[in-house]
């Protein structure tokens, strides 16, 4: 499979979900309205762009829509590509010309930190550099065998002490073994669960500092990984791990699980953070470095499209058809929208629960309804806030959307075990 294949299937999920819908709602609008852009900014927000942000591309997009006198609602869904290519730029380059270098790997428990790093050795390994693995995940020893597995596949050295030793020093260990041998990049595993918030902060810091005594002037990424099915959640672990740990970019997991592919722009407007892989699937090749013009392109299903989507310069050539056959102006179709997200949803639950024969467990029920609930409040939210705002933009109150997850609550207060 091609790589842009693989990563247009990851984002199946989210283009099908909200940039389909948003090129369907275009499609039944016959002049650009400010009726337009609530809907668009509804769409947005509900496939987890981000309140703020949703705003921020609307108003980009009254501004472009202004400049360059446009009028057929056709010419949005480029101009929306346009701007969300151009929001996604920057910073995706990885710095790691020093030998060796070092890639810190840190985030919250399971959300693909040690399958993160296989993968990324791997990548490594291919092209013909020696990567050395740093289990300094000590807190379960599971972790330390996984990381032990995907060493064996990628063809990396790993350096490993035994269950709760002390992490720092399997980080200055596999920095030694690393300038021995000769390794161009050091990768540390790290936990992402300890006691509390504070132990984990704490040791977090403590291995920052061994790598910065050790290899004072080498390179060093220290990546945060995000699960994307989590949603705006991602964006709260983002804001608890920036403050503690200095993080210089984002690894996105498990976009093909998940339509909340949108949060890849909260993330990157929000926080000023730039997301540097994506994973899109569990194999050992389902990494990606992120490419911000590919990712746009899937996103937008740019491939599948029966017409290119405009570039620029095509559209200034393209003097704007006047609406001469309008067609029959149609009320807003949100609520038809609206009722065939919830249609679409139930028959994917209905597929789903076909499939999966076995019954669901009573956490999956309650994962399902938290789910639901927290889609309800998100559109809500949307509704209630837009209708606030009057489209006062400048003095918008910034949303904040709650976590989807109690032991994340309960591990940033650091009241967890
Ligand atoms: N579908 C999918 N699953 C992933 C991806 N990345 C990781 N996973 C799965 O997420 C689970 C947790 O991963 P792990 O690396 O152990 O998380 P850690 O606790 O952060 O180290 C595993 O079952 C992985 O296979 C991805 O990009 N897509
Ligand atoms: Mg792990």
């Amino acid at each position: 499979m091609g790589i842009f294949h693989k990563i247009r299937e990851g984002l199946r999920k989210t283009r099908d979900a909200i940039f389909g819908r948003i090129d369907q709602m275009l499609k039944s609008f016959t002049k650009i309205d400010e009726e337009l852009f609530e809907e668009l900014e509804e769409l947005l927000v509900m496939g987890d762009v981000g309140i703020e942000t949703s705003e921020k591309i609307c108003d980009e997009l009254r501004k472009r829509v202004k400049q360059r006198g446009i009028t057929d609602p056709s010419m949005i869904y480029g101009l929306l590509s346009e701007v969300i290519t151009e929001m996604l730029q920057g910073g995706q380059e990885l710095h790691l010309s020093t030998k060796p270098s070092v890639i810190l790997v840190i985030g919250v428990n399971g959300v693909g930190k040690t399958t993160t790093i296989g993968k990324m050795a791997a990548r490594f390994v291919k092209e013909g550099k020696r990567v050395t693995l740093a289990a300094a995940d000590t807190f379960r020893a599971a972790a330390i065998d996984q990381l032990q597995i995907w060493a064996d596949r990628a063809g990396a050295d790993i350096i490993k002490q035994n269950e709760g030793s002390d992490p720092a020093a399997v980080v200055f260990d596999a920095i030694s073994s690393a300038k021995a041998r000769g390794s161009d990049i050091v990768i540390a595993d790290t936990a992402g669960r300890l006691h509390n918030k504070r132990h984990l902060m704490a040791e977090l810091e403590k291995i920052n500092r061994i790598i910065d005594r050790e290899l004072p002037d080498a390179d060093k990424e220290v990546l945060l990984v995000l699960d994307a099915t989590t949603g705006q959640n991602a964006v709260n672990q983002t804001k608890e791990f920036k403050t503690a740990a200095g993080i210089t970019g984002i690894v996105l997991t498990k976009l093909d699980g998940t339509a909340k592919g949108g949060v890849v722009l909260a993330i990157r407007e929000e926080l000023d953070v730039p997301v540097k892989f994506i994973g899109v699937g569990e194999q050992i090749d389902d990494l990606q470095p992120f490419e911000p013009e590919e990712f746009a392109r899937a996103l937008f299903g740019a491939d599948e499209r029966e017409e290119e989507v405009p570039t620029i310069d095509q559209m200034a050539e393209k003097p704007d058809k006047p609406a001469e056959e309008p067609e029959p102006k149609q009320p807003s179709e949100m609520e038809a929208i609206w009722a065939e997200i919830d249609a679409q949803a139930a028959a994917d639950a209905a597929e789903a629960a076909q499939t999966q024969a076995p019954e669901p467990t009573e956490e999956e029920l309650a994962q399902k309804k938290e789910a639901e609930r927290q889609e309800k409040e998100k559109r809500a939210e949307a509704r209630q806030h837009r209708a606030k705002s009057k489209y006062n933009w400048s003095t918008a109150p910034a949303a904040e959307t709650p976590a989807d997850d109690d032991w994340f609550e309960k591990w940033k207060s650091g009241s967890d075990e």
